[in-house]
């Protein structure tokens, strides 16, 4: 059985979209981040970075002690490796897989999360960020519209790399524009039909309606981060 700590975001949408698609069991541990529950110490005790998603699972391949991860690649790449599901064993598709779930843990989300960040949350509009963000945006939903117009799915079949890369293209929220992205458009809708999919989606409903709600205490403990923050935290 897998624990999973989660909350109704991006990255934690990556984790119930692999174990939805896969069937294996797990149990949900809600972690309200608006609420200040990412700096609990059971919880910082297997995710020192305070950021949701990250799992334990106590029934590893290996016959060890219950196995604590956190950072959605890293859980993806081991789910992926426990199941042999959608994540391929051949070398050259696997490394094909890798590079772009690394693509998108290093370069979408972060990018995508600076958009959302100073077009929708920063108390100042700085036109600077906000254009920024939303080139760089367009930049990505580019380079990964290329790369499906001859394929279904990323690597050709759907991987772990669409499972992480789908819940952060969010035109509406990202100021971008889906005509311009058609190959894009396709695969955003062939990904949101699935079964899988609208069952992770409907789970995040159910825990969290409204994810955008932010008041000022949530923002003041999601962006008033610093060391000291860390610090001050439990271990
Ligand atoms: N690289 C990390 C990023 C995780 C992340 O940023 N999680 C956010 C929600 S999407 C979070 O938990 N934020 C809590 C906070 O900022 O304190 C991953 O992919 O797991």
């Amino acid at each position: 059985m897998i624990d999973l700590y989660y909350w109704t975001t991006p990255n934690g949408h990556k984790i119930t979209i692999y174990l939805e698609e896969t069937g294996l069991p797990y149990t949900l541990r809600p972690v309200n981040i608006s609420q200040g529950e990412q700096f609990a110490p059971e919880f910082l005790a297997i995710a020192p970075n305070n950021r949701i998603p990250a799992i334990v699972d106590r029934d590893p391949p290996d016959g060890g002690v219950p196995l604590p991860l956190f950072e959605s690649g890293a859980i993806l790449m081991y789910l992926g490796g426990k199941t042999g599901k959608l994540f391929p064993s051949d070398l050259r598709a696997r490394c094909d897989c890798v590079q772009w779930l690394f693509w998108q843990m290093a370069g979408l989300g972060p990018m995508l999360g600076q958009n959302h960040h100073f077009s929708l949350y920063a108390p100042a509009k700085i036109p600077y960020a906000i254009e920024r963000y939303r080139k760089e945006t367009a930049r990505l939903y580019a380079v990964l519209d290329k790369r499906l117009a001859d394929r279904d799915y990323i690597t050709g079949e759907y991987t772990i790399a669409d499972i992480a890369c789908y819940p952060w293209i969010l035109p509406e929220r990202q100021g971008q524009d889906m005509t311009q992205f058609p190959h894009l458009a396709r695969w955003k809708d062939a990904i949101a039909a699935r079964p899988a999919v609208q069952r992770a989606y409907a789970i995040a409903k159910s825990v969290n309606a409204d994810p955008t709600v932010r008041d000022e205490r949530a923002r003041a403990l999601l962006f008033g981060q610093d060391a000291t923050t860390v610090r001050g935290s439990a271990r």
